[in-house]
């Protein structure tokens, strides 16, 4: 046993459960932490300019790696500008451990100078938070936490510690195993029910998979062929589930919800079993519940009895891993074809193709992105932020492997693009990163263009300026008889700004401009700005209008396409 201090036994702890980069911002009450990190050079600490881009650099790192990604901040402020971040990665289930220091213990409870009660702010949006008021327990709480952030249903989970537990020595003793009563996921589905879903598969006369988030996690993209194949059932996936299945694939027919193909929205609703695989049935994929598919037979995967059967009723309910499932159920299946339903999809996919970029002299922001694709040869990583510029990343790039779209879904976090490109660089440092950035959502923390320079990571930035928060303006257009109010935004010179951090800038303002601006971002070694001047009032279709069904996908209008 050996005398640690409690900042030395929390970086120990960290170190020894694999993390190798903080993302921090110093304060008062996480000093004593600031002045141990130097003897622990095993942990790189990322100096952010807002604990924001902390919690979204750790979700970017986790998401790209499928590692536990780290943030810190000091007590106050410092912890609940983190909050925005917590909640990102809460909703899409990412693994984020979130470090924070309060105020003295002596001074918990009476509104002490920068106190606040995060762990009381963040109940809801972690998996579970830990106030540790001793130095000897820092060690199985960071453990315990570590363990639940990324087993199971990865979430977010938060350790507060107050600056003089920091401070006081104790003897530290390794805590070897972390058992937690009361937490123990179910891996491996039930037998029976694994049994009853194959039968219905082999029955299916439509069968379609809907698979989401959760195949990353699990890391079931191989299981998730080996079905698809040979039960030849076609797939189509949620936002987040973007990658899970290869997009080139003949199987696959790309996904839907909101801002999906039409094809995936029509399959969705004509299918007579859908598998629903490490996904949630959330209302932005399925539309109205009600009026959702009513024949269909479900038979819902998931890590988190939680989810299963809270939006619709489930046929078969698995509770389980995704690739431990999979596995058994491709044991189960028959081979099978299904000619007839397949050609359906693919004759609703000719007749609606949903993903045709029309001839313009405009700069499209779908052009952008399929430029963008060709050029880049579909390898690249793309992070983006809410709102067109992200459903056009969505839409008109393709992805093969799963973790290659990093996006905020679940809460759809208007700033996450430029942190999360920060974190999955930083955690692939190997992989052609672009950040598609929102010029509205851009501005809510390009402050962390500072982190390029300090860490040297050459992410490439491209701006979709349309002058707008599109689709604010989108829905403005459609639903409020064109009243478009505070939807249009000023700009900075982006490139200017750019310049004024020490990076380089390109403005792209003709169509023509775009392929060689890419090209030039692609050869230039260090970070880069694209502004794209993009036209200003395109819309993305298709759409199922807030509050419709899947059945009711409106396409483009013709009068749209006219100009
Ligand atoms: C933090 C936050 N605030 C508000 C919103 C609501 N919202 C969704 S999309 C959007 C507009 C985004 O504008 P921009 O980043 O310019 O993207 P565009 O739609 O123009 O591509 C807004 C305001 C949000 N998603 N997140
Ligand atoms: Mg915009």
């Amino acid at each position: 046993m050996t005398r640690m201090t409690g900042a030395q036994i929390t970086l120990e702890t960290l170190q020894r459960e694999g993390v190798d980069t903080i993302f921090g911002y110093p304060g008062g009450v996480v000093l004593p932490l600031y002045d141990t990190l130097p003897q622990f050079p095993g942990i790189k600490h990322v100096l952010v300019r807002h604990e924001q881009g902390a919690a979204h650099m750790a979700d970017g790192y986790a998401r790209a790696s499928g590692r536990m990604g780290v943030c810190l901040g000091t007590s106050g402020p410092g912890a609940t500008n983190l909050v925005t971040g917590i909640a990102t990665s809460w909703m899409d289930s990412t693994p984020v451990f979130a470090l924070t220091g309060n105020v003295a213990r002596t001074l918990l409870g009476k509104d002490g100078f920068q106190e606040a009660d995060i762990t009381g702010i963040t109940h809801s949006i972690t998996k579970h938070n830990y106030l540790v008021m001793n130095p000897s327990e820092i060690a199985m709480s960071i453990r315990e936490a570590a363990h639940i952030c990324r087993t199971g249903r990865p979430g977010p989970v938060l350790v507060d510690i107050p600056k003089d537990v920091f401070q006081e020595s104790t003897d530290f003793d390794w805590p070897e195993q972390v058992s937690l009563r009361g937490y123990k996921p179910t891996m491996e589905g039930h037998p029976g029910m694994i049994r009853r879903a194959a039968e219905l598969i082999d029955q299916a006369k439509r069968p379609l998979v809907i698979s989401g988030h959760g195949i990353m996690w699990s890391d079931a993209h191989h299981e998730l062929l080996d079905l698809a194949e040979k039960a030849n059932i076609p797939v189509i996936t949620t936002f987040l589930g973007i990658g899970g299945f290869p997009e080139s694939h003949d199987l696959s027919y790309g996904w839907l919800g909101m801002h999906g193909m039409y094809y995936a929205n029509m399959a969705a609703d004509a299918a007579d079993v859908i598998i629903g695989v490490g996904m949630r049935f959330d209302d932005r994929a399925m539309g109205r519940f009600k009026d959702f598919n009513p024949t269909a037979k479900i038979i819902h995967i998931d890590i988190d009895p939680a989810e299963i059967g809270k939006n619709f009723p489930t046929a078969v309910p698995i509770v389980g891993d995704a690739k431990h499932v999979l596995r058994e159920l491709v044991g189960r299946v028959q081979e099978r074809k299904h000619p007839d339903w397949i050609r359906w999809i693919d004759q609703q996919r000719e007749e609606h193709p949903s993903l045709h970029i029309r001839e313009s002299r405009r700069m499209l922001p779908q052009y952008v992105v399929r430029t963008l694709y060709e050029e880049t040869n579909g390898n690249a990583t793309i992070v983006t932020g809410v709102g067109q510029h992200q459903m056009f990343a969505g839409q008109h790039y393709f992805y093969n492997r799963p973790r290659q779209l990093i996006t905020s879904g679940g809460l759809g976090t208007m700033g996450f693009e430029l942190p999360a490109a920060i974190g999955a660089q930083i955690a692939c440092p190997d992989q052609e990163t672009w950040a598609i950035c929102g010029d509205g959502s851009f501005q809510m923390t390009l402050q962390e263009m500072a982190v390029l320079i300090d860490q040297q990571l050459p992410i490439k930035m491209a701006i979709f300026n349309n002058g707008y928060l599109g689709m604010i303006r989108q829905w403005q257009q459609l639903f409020y008889e064109r009243n478009y109010s505070s939807s249009g935004l000023s700009q900075p010179d982006f490139c200017k700004l750019a310049d004024a951090y020490g990076i380089r800038a390109i403005r792209v303002e003709h169509k023509s401009e775009v392929e060689p601006a890419i090209r030039e971002a692609r050869l230039h070694k260090g970070p880069i700005l694209l502004d794209f001047q993009i036209d200003q009032e395109e819309n993305v279709w298709p759409m199922v209008p807030a509050g419709a069904a899947l059945s009711e996908t409106i396409e483009a209008p013709a009068e749209e396409l006219m100009r």
